[in-house]
């Protein structure tokens, strides 16, 4: 508490007790098939830009004067104005829409403990870029990283009494942008801010499962399941037991100092986009008792070929940013099936979810409609490759998308980055994330969107030899005038592993219509469409596309009054998804039948 209004105002040390380094998850983080207790809802809100709550300890709610006021005086949750959870702050009030910097969010709730479920965390599904959490007036934690959840055991943290005590909880927000954080603060979208996913309570035994893989062995011949299993508490050694009841696998496992691995002999029939089967698996040890679904499927290269199943695949997708014009970041169900069913409607197989983890309900539900995807970290342009403190956040935040979504068949690619320019300091940086994803999940690919060798029009990249797919991105008929050149650096370059266009496109507001020679119109669009899709035909080595994108998105940096209006307009609908432009057509013939 500061000592006086003085020391309040003019010291600027208010900060340091909160940024003692990054402090990265606990060890659960999926929490597939965990029941969460949803403190979503309406909070008490305030955008917060001279970081008044953390200067004056608003966050300790010490005193109250001889009237009953809280000091400092001029402050009182209850009279702030009330925000639902989870929401973007951008998007809850016109005078927010270009907020960015600190908040406050704070709510009271009643917490009953239950017995043999004396266990509490607390899981906040995303933030964007800060989140410090406060439970009754205790510092939790911090959270680094606009797009991964964060876990943490709040069990000491709160009034547990079975009588009318409340427990508070504050989290200050802060979206600032900044030139060290992943991403760095010049992008090409919107920075939404806030508490914007899911956010609750996980009620645990004292001793639980903190983590589990259950997945096909690669190269075991479509016939055994590898699971492993990581458990926390005091029972370290045990037994842990395994059932996939539709294939009549019940099997255990010995736990040894808090791990313990198994191979099961099985010949479940396999996931795929056509027939996405799932099996209902239960893992149980001590008291705890997981549940997931999993599909079983092989990703592999061989050559220039990609394999689903050890059968070679076209990825036949769009990428797309994680964004509705109504929630900004905060999409619901509905809107991911939304967009899942216009995948599917182009005749697609496949989605790029740029540029940063987009929600984890995104992974599960294209599990279940049969998508594959495409996950990636925001290590986007010119992040600070130098910064030890950069490459340890984009490390953070690469292992918390691998842990979170880990077991979901949809996921077949771990990306690294997109369009960082090709230095010694970001092929350090770099290849230390595409070594670090592979050590953590060496059962699926990793790629990045890279750039290539514009004089001498060759697809060249030094990171490529620490990748299994290269992905690039490339504007012919956009920031590039020349088509020609599109096919001169597919000439030119003949690669030995498989490359995915990972972006291509062009600008046109929906509506605005020309001939196929005017910029800014759907035939221009168009026109690049069939240019573009004409070339990948006549390339043999094309594993996958996936254009720049499915719909307008907002982006700052858009500014040209008429035709984007701060929107970036490459989509192949509007922004709503309510209008199709003329070259989703082109796209969806080019799938029906690019094999
Ligand atoms: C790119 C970026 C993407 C941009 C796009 C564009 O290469 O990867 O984030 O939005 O170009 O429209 O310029």
């Amino acid at each position: 508490k500061p000592k006086n209004f003085v020391d309040m105002i003019h010291n600027e040390a208010y900060l340091e007790p909160f940024r003692k380094g990054l402090i990265t998850n606990e060890s659960l983080i999926n929490d597939y098939g965990r029941r969460i207790e949803l403190l979503n809802g309406m909070w008490s809100f305030t955008i917060d830009p001279y970081d008044t709550c953390l200067r004056g300890k608003w966050w300790q709610e010490e005193d109250r004067d001889s009237r009953g006021a809280f000091v400092p005086v001029d402050y009182n949750f209850d009279d702030w104005e009330l925000t639902s959870v989870p929401s973007c702050i951008n998007l809850q009030k016109p005078e927010y829409f270009w907020y960015e910097g600190p908040a406050v969010y704070t709510r009271e709730f009643h917490y009953y403990e239950e017995v043999g479920r004396e266990r509490v965390y607390l899981k906040v599904g995303a933030v964007n870029y800060e989140a410090l959490i406060f439970i009754n007036r205790r510092f939790v934690g911090r959270h680094l990283g606009g797009s991964t959840p964060m876990f943490v055991d709040v069990t000491d943290y709160l009034n547990k009494e079975h009588g009318n005590e409340t427990n508070r909880i504050l989290i200050v927000t802060n979206n600032d942008r900044k030139p060290t954080q992943v991403p760095m603060h010049n992008t090409d979208w919107f920075n939404y801010g806030g508490l914007y996913r899911d956010i609750g309570l996980i009620r645990l035994p004292k001793t639980f499962i903190a983590d589990s893989s259950v997945g096909l062995q690669k190269g075991s011949g479509f016939k055994k399941i590898d699971v492993s299993v990581t458990v926390d508490g005091p029972e370290q050694s045990g037994t842990a037991a395994v059932e996939i009841p539709e294939l009549g696998i019940v099997q255990t496992l010995e736990v040894r100092d808090g791990k313990g691995t198994l191979e099961i002999v099985a010949e479940p029939e396999l996931w795929d986009t056509d027939n996405p089967k799932l099996y209902d698996v239960m893992i149980s040890y001590a008291t705890d008792t997981l549940n997931e679904k999993i599909g079983f499927r092989e990703i592999a290269t061989s050559g220039t070929e990609i394999l689903l199943n050890g059968k070679s695949i076209k990825l036949k997708g769009i990428s797309s940013h994680e964004e509705s014009v109504v929630g900004g970041k905060t999409m619901t169900e509905a809107e991911i099936r939304e967009n899942f069913a216009l995948v599917k409607e182009m005749n697609a197989n496949y989605m790029r979810l740029a540029h940063y983890p987009h929600t984890e309900k995104a992974a599960r539900i294209a599990d279940e409609v049969g998508l594959l995807l495409w996950e990636e970290i925001p290590v986007y342009w010119s992040i600070a490759f130098t910064n030890p403190d950069t490459y340890a956040d984009a490390e953070n935040q690469l292992c918390e998308m691998i842990k979170r979504d880990k077991n979901r068949a949809s996921v077949i690619m771990w990306s690294v980055g997109n369009e960082n320019a090709d230095t010694d300091e970001r092929l350090v940086f770099m290849r230390k994330l595409a070594e670090k994803a592979k050590e953590m999940d060496p059962s699926r690919l990793v790629s990045a969107a890279c750039l290539w060798n514009k004089d001498e029009l060759r697809i060249e990249d030094r990171l490529a030899d620490s990748l299994d797919v290269m992905g690039i991105n490339e504007y012919f008929g956009w920031y590039n005038p020349h088509f020609d050149d599109l096919v001169t650096l597919f000439e030119n370059s003949r690669s030995g592993k498989p490359i995915v266009i990972t972006e291509c496109g062009a600008d046109a507001p929906f509506g605005e219509h020309g001939t196929k020679d005017q910029m800014w119109t759907e035939e221009y669009q168009e026109n690049v469409y069939i240019q573009q899709v004409e070339t990948m035909r006549k390339i043999d080595y094309m594993a996958g596309f996936s254009p720049w994108i499915l719909y307008d998105f907002r982006c700052p940096r858009r500014t040209n009054r008429y035709q984007q209006s701060f929107y970036n307009r490459k989509g192949l609908l509007n922004p709503d998804k309510t209008q199709k432009k003329l070259a989703f057509k082109i796209l969806r013939d080019f799938y029906a039948e690019w094999e």
